[in-house]
């Protein structure tokens, strides 16, 4: 009896075994070298999605409206109580082994915001205004350049060693627990667009598409970084709502290139260019987000807002009727895993009020209270661990 016991056991236990597998297989990022915490983050995000949107702001801990490199603040902590639970940075100008990024942030101090946010619990996320490569101007200097850069021309050993800082950054961020700190990592961002270098109608697409390739390649498999996720970032001005889902995919590199299916969506939540009226920009941000929900399960990965916001925050209510509205509009939107507004420019360095996230007394600072509180928007004090192996739901 003890023995038909035992085995009755071992051949639950294959079971739950093969089906754990199973989902593992399909839940794997496309380095399958990546390390655990990385797999974690993504299996974890995938498994919320659904669930919970996580919020993220650019910047946070290096500066605020009216602050600037003061260890502990953050404008959404001081409204809100919380940290938020994603933190954006931006690596313009590391390549030029400069001690600041483009928007002024040291980067040794940017690195221990990095870490802070990763030990209390945080998703970190790079975007990478890089600089041109060719000109050596900035990342809106728009002459052709990925035709000079691609492996075999003129320029391509100055991308390599730009790439080879990259790499020195990314694989020295370290964590209390003494692990790499996973980094989702969104580069050549809005290129549908004509305004960055990497752009559509100044590059081809299939140049843009072999860069994308190139990147993925020297980082995961020369250089063996491991701890990032590839996200995928068009802007929704340069897509027709009603052709979408095809628009979409203009220098979309593949599926083993991707992990993270984003959007930056500026356009539909009252960008000043933007003179459809606000009622269908809302249908259209809905729209947005339900399309690029759809396209993330069609291809298993996960679905992203990876910047959004407007500059000023002019409606004060706009946290639940823009925002949140959209994000729970429908089974689909709701599917969506983070949102990142971007930066709150200091005032005072920029001498121009260039905010997307409430401060100390700004007007929209109550209903973002009342946002924050809903149990379906997380910020880091209510994040499960993202970084250990996920619990199967069941089993929660
Ligand atoms: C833009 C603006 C710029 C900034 C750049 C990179 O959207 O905020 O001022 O330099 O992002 O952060």
């Amino acid at each position: 009896m003890k023995n038909v016991i035992h085995l009755l056991i071992i051949i639950l236990m294959s079971g739950c075994i093969s089906e754990d597998q199973g989902k593992e297989e399909v839940h794997l990022p496309i380095d399958a070298n990546a390390t655990q915490e990385t797999v974690a983050l993504y299996q974890n995000l995938k498994d919320l999605s659904g669930e919970h949107v996580l919020f993220g702001h650019q910047d946070d801990l290096a500066y605020g409206f009216n602050w600037w490199d003061e260890p502990g603040r953050s404008d959404v902590m001081e409204v809100s109580g919380s940290y938020p639970a994603v933190y954006g940075w931006d690596l313009g100008n590391i390549a030029e082994k400069r001690k600041d990024n483009l928007d002024g942030i040291n980067f040794k101090k940017m690195r221990t915001y990095i870490q802070e946010g990763y030990n209390r619990g945080g998703v970190i996320t790079f975007s990478w205004h890089m600089l041109n490569p060719v000109t050596g101007g900035n990342s809106w200097d728009t002459v052709p350049t990925i035709t000079q850069i691609l492996p075999g021309k003129e320029h391509h050993q100055t991308y390599r060693d730009w790439l080879d800082i990259f790499a020195e950054f990314s694989t020295t961020l370290i964590g209390n627990d003494g692990e790499l700190i996973p980094v989702i990592f969104r580069p050549f961002h809005e290129h549908n667009g004509d305004w960055f270098w990497w752009g559509k109608g100044i590059n081809d697409e299939e140049d843009y598409i072999a860069l994308w390739r190139f990147t993925v390649e020297y980082l995961r498999d020369e250089k063996q970084v491991h701890n990032l996720l590839w996200a995928f970032s068009p802007d929704r001005s340069r897509t027709n709502i009603e052709n979408f889902k095809k628009d979409y995919f203009y220098g979309y590199p593949g599926d083993d290139y991707v992990d993270i299916i984003g959007l930056d969506n500026y356009w539909d939540v009252g960008h000043p260019a933007n003179e459809t009226d606000p009622n269908i920009q809302q249908e259209h941000f809905i729209q947005s987000l339900t399309y690029t929900a759809q396209i993330a399960d069609s291809l298993n990965k996960i679905a992203a807002l990876t910047e959004t916001g407007i500059e000023t925050i002019p409606d004060p209510e706009s946290w639940s009727n823009i925002y949140l509205a959209a994000l729970k509009a429908n089974p689909w939107t709701e599917r969506i895993v983070y949102m990142l507004t971007w930066r709150n420019a200091n005032k005072n360095r920029e001498n121009r009020d260039h905010y997307y996230a409430p401060f100390h007394g700004e007007p929209s600072t109550e209903n973002f209270i009342e946002f924050k509180e809903t149990e379906f928007i997380l910020f880091e004090d209510e994040l499960p661990d993202l970084y250990k192996k996920p619990v199967k739901k069941e089993q929660r």
